[in-house]
């Protein structure tokens, strides 16, 4: 599928890249990039031999900008509420993805940019790399999950700081606050994210699925159904090939050979 404001490539077998591509606004997300996003998330999630799907941002001055603001400040109340959902969804729809994904950070990655790396499942961020919420520099509070995703990524105490205050965090600040995993000189970057993305696609997929799952389920839940959902991921994986696989490939110390069902 050809897209105008994106890129969504397949650099290896399983590994999808997806770039967003407006560098001349800083990869701003405008309304039609944001529809462009929900394809791209709805191609890879149809796609049964994906494996890992990498976003990140055109050039090197920023991951995304954040929203749109040309296009938002015109907006009336029902179409920011229009343009909100929107933005949620693609959110929620890379969250829901049943394979990993990595945003690769550098530059500014601000508002509704912050929020698109935090609904990916973790972040690698370049040593230049700057996150921030600055809506209410612009008269508005977050629109696309910040408020929530980056509380219970860093802590209340902390997204109301950031969130409140507009104060922009280097990458270092970011490691230090749990916000992205690790923090890499940027022309390491892109490597960097291919690598684990291959150590993702040599796993066992459905293994890689459920895991996943359980991480995201488990958080909204009390401790004991949590683990009670662990329990049926885990049970669940016994009715799989890859599970005999990985283990008998363990037992005759080889490497596992995973067919993803
Ligand atoms: N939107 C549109 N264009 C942007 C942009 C953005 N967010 N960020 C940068 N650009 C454009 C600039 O206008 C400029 O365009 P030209 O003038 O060249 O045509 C070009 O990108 C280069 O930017 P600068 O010239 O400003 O570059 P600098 O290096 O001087 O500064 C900067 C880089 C990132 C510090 C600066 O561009 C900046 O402060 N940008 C805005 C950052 C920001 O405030 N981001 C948050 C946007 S608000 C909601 C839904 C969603 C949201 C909120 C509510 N509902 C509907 C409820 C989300 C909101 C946001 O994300």
């Amino acid at each position: 599928m050809a897209y105008q404001n994106l890129l969504l490539e397949q650099p290896e077998p399983g590994i999808y890249l997806l770039t967003v591509n407006r560098p001349q606004a800083l990869n701003a997300l405008n309304a039609a990039t944001l529809a462009e996003l929900a394809q791209a998330v709805a191609q890879v999630a149809t796609d049964a031999a994906a494996r890992v799907l990498l976003v990140t941002g055109a050039g090197d001055k920023a991951f995304v900008a954040g929203a749109d603001i040309s296009e938002m400040q015109q907006l009336t109340a029902d179409q920011a509420g229009v343009f909100s959902q929107q933005g949620m969804q693609v959110m929620h729809a890379l969250e829901a993805l049943p394979v990993p994904v990595i945003a690769l950070v550098q530059g500014y990655a601000l508002g509704g940019g912050c929020e698109l790396a935090m609904a990916c499942d973790w972040i690698i961020a370049a040593e230049r790399a700057v996150f921030g919420q600055p809506e209410v520099n612009l008269g508005i509070p977050p629109g696309f999950g910040g408020t929530q995703r980056l509380a219970r990524l860093v802590g209340r105490a902390r997204a109301l700081e950031l969130v409140i205050t507009a104060r922009q965090i280097k990458a270092e600040e970011a490691l230090a606050i749990g916000l992205v995993t690790q923090v890499v000189p940027a022309a390491e970057l892109r490597e960097r994210g291919m690598a684990v993305a291959r150590t993702i696609a040599a796993k066992g997929p459905v293994a890689v699925r459920l895991a996943k799952q359980a991480v995201q389920c488990g958080q909204d839940l009390d401790l004991a159904k949590a683990c009670a959902y662990e329990t049926a991921a885990f049970a669940l994986a016994f009715a799989t090939a890859d599970q005999r696989e990985g283990m008998r490939a363990f037992l005759e110390k080889r490497a596992a050979k995973f067919s993803g069902r």
